[in-house]
């Protein structure tokens, strides 16, 4: 921890008019994009960058930096021009010069992975907030684990009205409160301003008091008092058991003597006029993308101090006993170890044949994954009896003791996905949390930027269909897998019995760019993967789980608690002479990525029925054109699951009728 007095602090308002500079540029260029905020926050970011961040643009990913981020990521300029001034090497005058054009790092909204620097994709008002939450838990749970040696970094957020505004901040300020995070620190754009002008229009809260309520350490700066800004930064460091939000009152475009503190500054260019009056206002007379090298030699001396800092650090690794726990902690999971843990597991699995709901299967599973991985976070949205997400050997998270590995969420499934994005952000964890699936849309602006951004996250997702019962229509899903299903680069398994959810739970962890779902039943189904086999199934996306003996009439295929339905419409029609496979068919989106060859021989050319309690729409590529869906084509009901089962239609006698139907 740097004090800040022997830092030269005589250069920090060129630091940010710089900022300001090249942000109305870049979005005058781009004839789009959002100056305001930008303009707004420059002052607050010059501090916080040239004083206290802790970086290295030569080493990214350096695990214990202090992790910065944009919130408002309307204000993405703020970051491009950061790091840009930082130096880091991909983030050129170029790339500012085509801020917002296809090809460049400089996308409209910061998004992770497109350039170094960018922690992570914001855009989606609050959710860098509240991925934030899960940065700063993760900070804290690795420092339970490391120590201050290793692990001790900031979590700083640039958050403007609109992200405090959002539901899912409701959520994070909360769960941040009650767990003491006290490395977070949030600096709130206080601009009084949003898209439809003053939020004298649709707001009257004391986000203060709001904070402080949910337990944080408050105050309020003039967010262009550069002394004030750094002096509350400082007391926020100080405070170690509160998260801290300083309410940082700023005027938005800061900088363009006409426009600024309006909202027309918010989301459109200030056009040559203006500029040209912002230039002589800020005492700014370079040209456009022209920044002096006195300006750049402070920028860099941020740079320089955080190398040294990170060289520091890496001492201390090679030194520290805990140096390859640390790594391991990192990196992917141990393949090998998981395999073999799998393998074992799914051997005895097969030989036993336990009937068990899916949920319990992938409790049963998690008892065994983590027990070989060190690494996994476990959580539930207040569900953990239900969704089975705990296992003997976890303990809680708690404001006290860091060094638990499962974290009560609270009822708060939005801040969890959130929370989880930032966990697995961070590094050092691999987050799974449960609710029901009902309940994933609740968190689906978070799962998206999982998505979006690649990360690890895996959702537990229980009480699946219809089977769940006398819960009702309100509990039951039956559009979700679909709309996740729609979801690009998201894994949604549906596994039929006790092997495949093991199998599914060993997929999952292994894709280090992809979120999982897994859709698991309440009820109870039986095992039927009897024989054992080392190859993951499930990860194929769909296999021949039966085949017909000398050629098939027809394919029957199904998902989940439904495949045991396919199984008996199979028996059934062989009552009757009629050759019937059964695909089982847990992940959509792992089969459309197979090769044609296999996925014919899958398929075959048989006609087929599909069988899911759910809508039918995704199933197209599965089905084909000679083909029938059994599912729900509404909402259920609140009834036993086995009259539910009947009511709706989805029984095996309706899939064998469904099936004579198409070879008749
Ligand atoms: C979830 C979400 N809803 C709506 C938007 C569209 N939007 C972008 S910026 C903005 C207003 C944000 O106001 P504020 O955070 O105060 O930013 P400022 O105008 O001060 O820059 C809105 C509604 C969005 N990006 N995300
Ligand atoms: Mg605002």
């Amino acid at each position: 921890m740097n004090a800040p007095t022997q830092i030269d602090t005589s250069a920090e308002d060129l630091m940010a008019n710089a900022i300001r500079a090249l942000s109305m540029d870049a979005v005058q260029a781009a004839n789009s994009g959002h100056p305001g905020a930008p303009m707004g926050t420059a002052d607050i970011a010059a501090v916080l960058f040239n004083r206290f961040m802790k970086i290295d643009p030569s080493a990214d990913k350096w695990a214990d930096r202090d992790r910065f981020v944009m919130s408002a990521g309307h204000g993405s300029m703020l970051v491009y021009a950061i790091n840009h001034l930082l130096g880091y090497d991909d983030m050129d005058m170029d790339q500012l010069r085509n801020f917002r054009q296809m090809g460049y790092r400089t996308a409209g909204h910061p998004e992770y992975g497109h350039a170094k620097g960018i922690e992570v994709t914001t855009g989606p008002l609050g959710q860098g907030f509240s991925s934030a939450v899960g940065m700063a838990l993760a900070e804290r749970m690795h420092n339970a684990r490391f120590g201050d040696e290793l692990v001790d970094h900031y979590t700083y957020v640039i958050a403007g009205d609109g992200c405090l505004m959002e539901g899912v901040s409701h959520e994070v300020i909360d769960f941040a409160g009650h767990h003491g995070l006290g490395r977070l620190i949030v600096l709130w754009d206080d601009n009084q301003i949003t898209i439809d002008g003053s939020t004298d229009v649709s707001t009257s809260m004391n986000q203060k008091m709001r904070f402080e309520a949910a337990g944080w350490h408050v105050q309020a700066v003039d967010g262009h008092d550069k002394e004030a800004v750094a002096a509350a930064i400082q007391v926020a460091r100080e405070v170690t058991d509160k998260p801290s939000m300083i309410a940082c009152r700023t005027i938005i475009g800061f900088g363009a003597p006409n426009k600024q503190g309006s909202h027309s500054v918010h989301g459109a260019p200030l056009g040559d006029e203006e500029i040209a009056a912002a230039r002589k206002a800020l005492d700014w007379p370079h040209a456009p993308f022209t920044v002096p090298q006195e300006v750049y030699d402070a920028w860099h001396a941020v740079s320089a101090r955080g190398r040294a800092a990170r060289e520091a650090w890496e001492s201390r690794l090679a030194a520290s006993a805990h140096k390859d726990a640390f790594q391991t902690s990192m990196a992917n999971p141990d393949a090998a170890a998981l395999d073999a843990a799998i393998d074992a597991y799914k051997a005895k699995l097969s030989a036993d044949a336990p009937k068990v709901a899916t949920r319990k299967a992938s409790q049963m599973a998690l008892e065994v994954i983590n027990a070989t991985l060190p690494n996994t976070a476990g959580g539930s949205a207040d569900l953990t009896g239900s969704n089975l997400t705990m296992t003997g050997d976890m303990t809680d998270v708690t404001a006290s003791d860091f060094s638990g590995n499962y974290i009560r969420y609270g009822v708060r499934e939005h801040g969890m996905n959130a929370i989880m994005n930032g966990i697995a952000l961070h590094g050092g964890f691999i987050p799974y949390g449960g609710t029901f699936l009902i309940f994933a849309d609740y968190g689906r602006g978070a799962i998206r930027l999982a998505a979006l951004m690649g990360v690890r996250v895996i959702y537990v997702l229980t009480h699946d269909s219809i089977g769940l019962g006398e819960d009702g229509p309100t509990h039951q899903p039956v559009e979700v897998l679909a709309s996740y299903r729609a979801m690009p680069n998201l894994n949604v398994f549906r596994p039929a019995d006790v092997v495949e959810t093991a199998e599914a739970w060993q997929a999952a962890l292994k894709f280090e760019n992809t979120p999982s779902m897994l859709s698991l039943s309440r009820q109870g189904l039986p095992c039927l993967r009897t024989e054992h086999v080392a190859e993951n199934m499930v990860a194929k996306g769909a296999y021949v789980l039966r085949e017909a003996e000398g050629g098939r009439d027809v394919t029957l295929i199904g998902t989940g608690s439904e495949v045991e339905i396919a199984m008996k419409a199979a028996d059934l029609l062989a009552e009757e002479g009629i050759k019937a496979a059964v695909v089982s068919a847990p992940c959509f989106e792992l089969f459309a990525a197979q090769d044609d060859a296999y996925k014919t021989s899958v398929l075959g050319d048989a006609p087929r029925v599909g069988v899911e309690a759910a809508v039918e729409q995704g199933w197209a590529p599965l089905l084909g054109q000679n083909a029938a869906f059994v599912g729900m084509t509404g909402f259920g009901a609140s009834a036993p699951a086995g009259e539910l089962y009947k009511h709706f239609g989805i029984t095996a006698e309706a899939v064998a009728a469904a099936a004579k139907e198409l070879i008749k």
